[in-house]
């Protein structure tokens, strides 16, 4: 195996053995198998649809079987492979519908190119050619993606793009769930994968791709966060209690607010109160989830800390998108998968019917109450921006002094206290704005406030990236500036393909100057990082003291 694509990758270079998320060789091989069918749909379905045909089972398709392939979400290989012989039907159903819209094999620019590169007829060899191997596992051995192309920057290119895919492929699951879809994305997954395929395609080509996907991605989490605000209001700010009721309890790992939702209609009047964990926390600030009484606290930390928290919980436990861990024989009875997650030997959920889950927290043990400490959540960009004549009197008349936007992933490695310390060396005119799971480096950390802004933000999951931008917009708007120009620094931490994707939207936008941690991805090379700090003068962090004077001179 090797795989290169989350920034916990063996010796900062790639897991070749096992995956240090504890993705398994044949798992490996089985998401590379798929990934490489996806391309050969791509082609398929991206040369149908210049003709002008579609189909949403297609697309939807091709975003779960992206998801699948995301770091921390699917280590099952039973549930692999029946998601591989669905990619073949897929395939053929994508084929079918070129070549009814008028389509031919022969003639067709992208397809020659790609028959003239693989060296064979187009039903011969190459991703378009593919068709489930009887040994799924040994044919993904064979189309790692080490043999994406010969250049070395070209593949760290084409990984950047397909990366960035996946990650938005994760959002655009979400918002389809909430009946939200753009054509225009959907188009754009099949097009880029497709391009992965095309021999004539150079760097260039792919980091404009690239920058292309970061711009769909605002799309698409400006599509998550419309399905969620839709369907449970704007955020407000809220506090949270991290301690737990005496009684039953579930608790929810991941980031989908309907299965949540759903959860919460069918455990009503049941005695079970339901519990947030990781990045669910930002959903007891929505009115529509909030106004369930028995939605009762966060239970825990960020993801990498499960493995030592979960056995504590004494519930029912259930993840609905990553990130989830080999869970420990104490709690694997009582967990539960749901949607793109799974793992192998625990029960998956399809579907919105949740009465397994129910029944094994009613038959689980009691939780007892335990005090905890209050966390605040709900500053999304309505609530933020609700409030934006007072932090731009604050601005002008010098109350606070710059903005930080300290968010991200969070992860296992040491070097990440590096975000704890920023946050607490920032100074006190100064506000910090957070999202996703690296928050819970210092979410329970007393900041205080300014004249009644407080001075730790939080807006909410990874995806949320598109509010944090929304009030960056109008902040730059108020002050008749551009981003760059505001007193703002982004201080970000990544971890898995959700935060590519969120960097290229950044990167799309123009935005400068952003420093960069843990460290910096393994599949980026020197030529190509050399582009990025050219380009937007990204930088990976060093020390909070020194990246603090340095930004603030
Ligand atoms: Fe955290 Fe893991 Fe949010 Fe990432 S819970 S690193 O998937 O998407 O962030
Ligand atoms: Fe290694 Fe990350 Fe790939 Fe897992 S997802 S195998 S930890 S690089």
């Amino acid at each position: 195996m090797f795989c290169h694509q989350c920034e916990q990758t063996a010796k900062g270079a790639g897991c070749t053995k096992v995956g240090v998320c504890g993705k398994q060789p044949d798992v490996a091989a089985l998401q590379d198998n798929l990934l490489y069918g996806l391309r050969g749909l791509a082609c398929y379905a991206s040369e149908a649809g210049k003709l002008g045909a579609t189909d949403p089972d297609i697309d939807i398709f091709m975003l779960e079987g992206l998801f699948a392939t995301v770091t921390n979400v699917d280590f099952d290989p039973n549930h692999l492979a029946a998601v591989i012989q669905k990619c073949a039907k897929m395939k053929d159903k994508a084929r079918d519908m070129f070549l009814k819209a008028g389509g031919h094999e022969e003639g067709s620019s992208l397809f020659d190119r790609i028959k003239a590169f693989f060296g064979a007829e187009v039903t011969g060899k190459g991703p378009m050619a593919w068709t489930p191997a009887t040994d799924l596992v040994k044919q993904g051995e064979q189309v790692g993606i080490e043999t994406l192309h010969n250049d070395p920057d070209i593949r760290s290119a084409i990984e950047i793009l397909i990366y960035g895919i996946k990650g938005m492929a994760a959002y655009a699951d979400h918002a389809q769930i909430l009946g939200k879809t753009s054509p225009e994305v959907l188009a754009f997954n099949h097009q880029a994968l497709a391009a992965t395929c095309d021999p004539d395609l150079g760097l260039m080509d792919f980091v404009n791709l690239s920058m292309e996907c970061g711009k769909q991605n605002l799309t698409t989490m400006g599509l998550l966060n419309e399905g969620n605000v839709e369907h449970y209001g704007h955020p407000v700010p809220t506090p949270v209690s991290t301690g737990t009721k005496t009684g039953k309890g579930i608790l929810v790992s991941g980031h989908d607010l309907k299965m949540l939702e759903e959860l919460l209609k069918q455990t009503e009047g049941k005695g079970i109160n339901v519990y947030t964990h990781g990045e669910m926390l930002p959903a007891h600030g929505y009115p529509g989830l909030k106004k369930y009484t028995h939605l009762a606290g966060n239970f825990g930390g960020a993801w990498q800390d499960q493995a030592k928290e979960l056995p504590q919980f004494p519930g029912a436990i259930i993840f609905n998108t990553n990130c989830i861990q080999k869970p420990a024989e104490s709690y694997k009875d009582r967990l539960f998968t749901w949607g793109c997650t799974a793992w192998p030997g625990v029960t998956h959920i399809d579907g919105f019917d949740f009465s397994a889950v129910i029944d094994k927290a009613l038959a689980c043990p009691d939780l007892a109450e335990v005090s905890g400490k209050d966390i605040l959540v709900g500053f999304g960009h309505n609530a933020v921006l609700g409030v934006a004549d007072k932090v731009i009197e604050a601005v002008k008349g010098g109350a606070i002094k710059h903005f930080f936007l300290i968010g991200g992933c969070d992860g296992a490695k040491s070097g990440r206290n590096y975000y704890t310390e920023f946050a607490e060396k920032v100074p006190q005119d100064s506000v910090i704005l957070t999202l996703a799971c690296g928050k819970y480096r210092f979410n329970k950390l007393d900041f205080g406030d300014i004249g009644g802004i407080p001075r730790l933000l939080d807006i909410g999951q990874c995806n949320d990236a598109y509010s944090a931008i929304q009030i960056a917009v109008a902040l730059a708007g108020a002050f008749d500036c551009g981003v760059n120009d505001l007193p703002l620094s982004m201080i970000l931490s990544w971890y898995e393909q959700k935060a590519v994707v969120i960097l290229l939207t950044l990167l799309h936008l123009g935005i400068k100057n952003i420093k960069l941690g843990p460290s910096l991805p393994a599949f980026i090379t020197p030529n190509v990082l050399n582009f990025l700090v050219e380009n937007f003068n990204i930088a990976p962090i060093t020390t909070a003291e020194e990246d603090l004077k340095a930004i603030l001179g």
